[in-house]
């Protein structure tokens, strides 16, 4: 049976669902929500995600929102399908949840202020505050920074292989590159450049851009 996936192909943590979902060959269909419409704060939504906010997956009878939860916990339930996203021994798995507490809180919360200026508040006919934009930009350069020194050692983000906290980072990537217009943070540096032509390039996450009518 397939699981249904409240949320938008064009949200990037809607993405970070279906990227890991079509890297492990899970079957899904999605209830589109339409966010512009304001659909993810009605009533009979609030029942599914009471902070409003997609994806939330239904499988059978088990939900489950906030889309790292989501992906970890399809990761380990089809864990022998596919590549193995959470690595192998401990130390493999605690890397993993480091670079994905990293990507969540050091790296998304800052995107997060761009795509609320650049995409949210233009599409409601408000201003952006491209103050706060630049700053982001600014603090953004820096985490670019630690990430060019852990990839200059490192092929991915949590060791040797491509993992969860890799793929977490494709959809924000995608939007500083193609919407932001800041895709200099990533071809400024070598190993950064390097790093996110080879994740971008997996079959996955290009599948996912075609569907999403996002491809290039
Ligand atoms: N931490 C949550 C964040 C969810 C989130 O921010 N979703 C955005 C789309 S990417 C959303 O629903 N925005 C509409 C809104 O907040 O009203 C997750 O990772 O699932």
């Amino acid at each position: 049976m397939a699981v249904k996936v409240y949320g938008t192909l064009k949200s990037g943590c809607t993405q970070r669902v279906l990227a890991c979902f079509l890297e492990k060959g899970v079957e899904f269909e999605i209830v589109n929500i339409d966010l512009q419409a304001g659909e993810q704060k009605q009533p009979e939504f609030l029942l599914l995600q009471p902070f409003g906010q997609v994806p939330v997956i239904e499988d059978g009878d088990f939900r489950l929102y906030e889309s790292r939860a989501i992906a970890r916990y399809y990761a380990n339930k089809y864990a022998a399908n596919g590549p193995n996203l959470l690595g192998v021994t401990l130390e493999e798995k605690a890397m993993v949840d480091q670079w994905l507490e990293v990507e969540a809180h050091n790296f998304n919360d800052l995107v997060y202020t761009l795509v609320l200026q650049l995409l949210v508040l233009p599409q409601m006919g408000e201003q952006s505050n491209l103050a706060l934009v630049d700053t982001c930009e600014q603090k953004l350069e820096k985490v670019m920074d630690v990430y060019e020194e852990r990839l200059s050692k490192s092929t991915y983000l949590a060791g040797n292989s491509f993992s969860l906290a890799d793929l977490s980072h494709l959809p924000a990537i995608r939007f500083l590159i193609d919407d932001a217009k800041m895709g200099h943070l990533v071809t400024e540096r070598k190993s950064v450049c390097a790093w996110w032509k080879d994740i971008s390039s997996r079959p996955s996450w290009r599948k996912l851009m075609k569907i999403s009518g996002l491809s290039n």
